[in-house]
């Protein structure tokens, strides 16, 4: 089994529309200048970064915004002046939303099981309803036409759709799951962080002591649905577990778990105000790895006085990407917004130094994606297939020398340099976003030549 990557490509309509529940960045850069085609190319020279250190890399095509049908649903024809003017007079956050290129953050796109770990063998990846948003909801039923179609070949991965759209089933995929595995015999746990405690429902989640809530920001996800997804994933009870983000951790713009710890194989670094009851919750973690994995889980606490938890957020520290390389050791791509943080370069010196494994710590620049709340970990999904398997998946999915002189040509010459929202009430500007959104999926679907 080996892991790998999905990221999604940015699109020709990012902007900073100010839509992220619960997230600093987002409400920070609301009506600011966006700059599509450089942050289409940081993207990408991420995704290159990964190809060129072995790692099988993937991408999904920029879904066409706006989405027709989805605004047809509330009333607008988005190709009529009239209609699309109005939406943005009276509607400027359904406008924007329309418009969004958030599917870019593609750790919010599904969680994956590995056939390693699930009571039938087979691999699923289970798509993320996004319902605590509103530009968000619209992605699951594209991502889940994508993703059946990037595995259209492989018998032993299974895509599922997305738990029906509900306010207490709010699931926000992957970037809430942590998988640990042991690189020696590729057994893996998984632990589901949530947000809100459903009431009234059967809970497998261990009960907290009190029952606590952010304050200043909703959660974005409910037990209910981490507990869905993981029977969804087939993932053996005793693998899962569930933990809940810590309200104070949410309040501060700690909006997925992904921007608080991040993990890869058998190591976690985390932040010590990530959870309930943490210390309890680490030693479950480790007790169950040792238990269903073998070995040890290697557990990194970073506190409040090394890093506190705005200066997490505002680094994006906990969103750095590990991933191995083809020599066995671990590369740690973290945002370049941590150089400015000497606490965080600290705090990375620290992991580099007991951590025997971390070969090298790269500063990759994702500005504009940063500049919405996503750093380099938010752009990725990981997955787990057999390398047969991933060699069925299609050749123009893949990240090679073709597809990479593909995009950065369309990206260059097609992409805008700089936009505002209201660029868009053009209809010349959104028709020609169309027209790339598609002739880039024409790309992809295609097989080798
Ligand atoms: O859902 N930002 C995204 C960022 C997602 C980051 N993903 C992970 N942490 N895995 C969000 O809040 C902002 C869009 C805007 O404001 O235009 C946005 O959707």
């Amino acid at each position: 089994m080996r892991e790998f990557n999905i990221d999604g490509l940015i699109g020709p309509t990012h902007h900073f529309g100010g839509l992220g529940v619960g997230n600093v960045a987002s409400e920070t850069n609301r009506n600011k200048i966006a700059h599509p085609k450089a942050a289409a190319l940081e993207g990408l020279s991420k995704m290159r970064k990964l190809h060129e250190l072995g790692i099988p890399q993937f991408y999904l095509p920029p879904p066409v915004r706006p989405n027709c049908r989805w605004m047809e649903a509330m009333g607008f024809r988005t190709n009529d002046p009239s209609d699309w003017r109005h939406c943005a007079s009276q509607f400027p956050s359904l406008f924007s939303s329309s418009l969004s290129s958030s599917f870019m953050w593609m750790a919010n796109a599904a969680t994956c099981s590995s056939s390693v770990d699930t009571i039938d063998g087979l691999g699923r990846i289970v798509i993320a309803n996004l319902a605590a948003s509103l530009h968000r909801g619209q992605e699951n039923l594209e991502r889940h036409a994508q993703l059946r179609r990037l595995f259209q070949h492989v018998s032993t991965i299974e895509v599922i759709e997305a738990l029906p759209s509900l306010v207490p089933l709010r699931d926000e995929g992957a970037a809430n799951g942590m998988r640990f595995w042991n690189p020696t015999n590729h057994q893996g746990i998984y632990v589901f962080a949530f947000g809100e405690r459903n009431s009234n429902t059967t809970q497998t989640a261990t009960p907290a002591k009190e029952s606590v809530h952010p304050h200043i920001y909703p959660s974005r996800q409910t037990s209910l649905a981490s507990q869905l997804v993981a029977r969804s994933l087939r993932i053996r009870d005793s693998r899962s577990l569930f933990v809940q983000q810590h309200p104070k951790a949410i309040d501060a713009g700690v909006f997925h778990n992904d921007v608080i710890a991040t993990s890869h194989e058998n190591f976690l670094l985390v932040h010590e105000s990530a959870y309930v009851d943490q210390c309890n919750q680490l030693d479950r973690i480790s007790e169950t790895f040792r238990s269903q994995c073998g070995g040890k889980l290697g557990i990194f606490v970073v506190t409040e006085e090394e890093l506190s938890l705005s200066e997490a957020v505002s680094t994006y520290l906990f969103n750095s990407q590990i991933v191995t390389r083809s020599d066995g050791s671990w590369c740690m791509l973290c945002p370049i917004e941590c150089l400015n943080s000497p606490a965080a370069v600290q705090v990375l010196r620290r992991v580099q130094h007991q951590e025997s494994r971390l070969g090298a710590i790269e500063f990759v620049p994702l500005k504009e994606s940063m500049a919405n709340g996503g750093g380099p970990a938010c752009l990725r999904l990981r997955a787990y297939a057999s390398d047969a398997d991933i060699e069925r998946i299609p050749f123009g999915a893949r990240i090679h020398d073709d597809s990479l002189a593909f995009l950065e040509r369309v990206i260059t010459s097609e992409y805008p340099d700089s936009v505002h929202l209201d660029d868009f009430l053009d209809l010349t500007m959104v028709n020609n976003g169309i027209r790339i959104s598609e002739a880039i999926a024409d790309y992809w679907q295609g097989e080798r030549p």
